[in-house]
């Protein structure tokens, strides 16, 4: 008899699923192509998985790690299926300092670095690690300095070569904010030729960091900053408009060794979240 119920509920789940794709689909018709960018893939995520990938976004070249306000999820690369979720990731001594959003995500070497804050009182900015394997806490977790992020922090990325993770200020930060690898302590600034406003996310490739901004125009831009001279360009403009929020981004390497930008952004109405995947021109 459940059983039974659990099928029809099941089936019922499936068919609003793919009626939201098709209205979000629609929604989409008209939206005009990137400028610098051709955009080669996309993927939607509704009802649960929307939640569950409504933040940050890295991956291992294999998956697709997601976090939501409160949760984290895994995916396939190849699929794009969410196939495991940690629904309590926040360890509970940062839940009693008022830490309720995780943000952007990097991923390192079996490890999720995970940016934590304090909304809305922005006091205690941690960087937490889990297991990228089952996403359970590794029990390691470091706060950063609150004067160097007086509006949380949004996103961290890890740069593996030079083995640290920068971050930075919320509202037109002037530099990004460098910390060791190992002990997140800070080991100084990179000042950036421009400020940039509402950082969302970034990652590393090669010497560029790819950063996702939640501009206030329709452009939201993807920023490219060398980390050798702090030189800050337009990588592309997506275009999408601003109604889309634009949230944390991921980078992989394609076949041919170019970068593959992949940015998180919730649909118009907040009825989806799209992944979708860029090629520079
Ligand atoms: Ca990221």
């Amino acid at each position: 008899m459940y059983g039974k119920l659990y099928v029809i509920f099941k089936r019922c789940i499936a068919l609003i699923s793919v009626i939201m794709l098709l209205i979000v689909s629609m929604d989409e018709r008209g939206l005009p192509d990137p400028d610098g960018a051709k955009i080669i893939a996309k993927q939607r995520y509704v009802l649960e998985d929307y939640y569950m990938s409504n933040q940050g976004v890295t991956n291992d070249g294999e998956y697709y790690y997601f976090s939501g306000k409160k949760n984290l999820g895994k995916a396939d690369m190849k699929t794009g299926e969410i196939f495991c979720i940690n629904t309590s990731p926040i360890p509970k001594a940062l839940a009693d300092l008022g830490c309720n959003h995780i943000g952007g995500l990097s991923y390192f070497n079996g490890i999720i670095y995970a940016a934590l804050e304090d909304g809305p009182d922005y006091q205690h900015p941690f960087i937490v690690l889990y297991d990228a394997q089952t996403l359970a806490f590794t029990g390691a977790y470091f706060e950063l300095p609150q004067e160097l992020h007086t509006e949380g922090v949004p996103w961290c990325a890890v740069d593996e070569e030079r083995q640290v993770l920068y971050t930075a200020e919320w509202s037109n930060a002037a530099v990004l904010n460098v910390f060791a690898l190992d002990d997140l302590h800070l080991v100084g600034t990179i000042p950036l030729s421009a400020p940039i406003d509402r950082m969302q996310g970034g990652e590393m490739f090669g010497d560029t960091l790819y950063l996702s901004c939640d501009e206030e125009n329709d452009l939201k831009r993807v920023f490219a900053v060398n980390v050798l001279t702090g030189e800050v360009q337009t990588a592309f403009a997506r275009n999408i408009g601003k109604a889309f929020e634009a949230e944390d981004l991921t980078v992989y390497a394609d076949t041919d060794g170019k970068p593959v930008i992949c940015v998180l952004d919730r649909g118009a109405r907040r009825k989806s979240m799209n992944l979708t995947k860029y090629r520079l021109d």
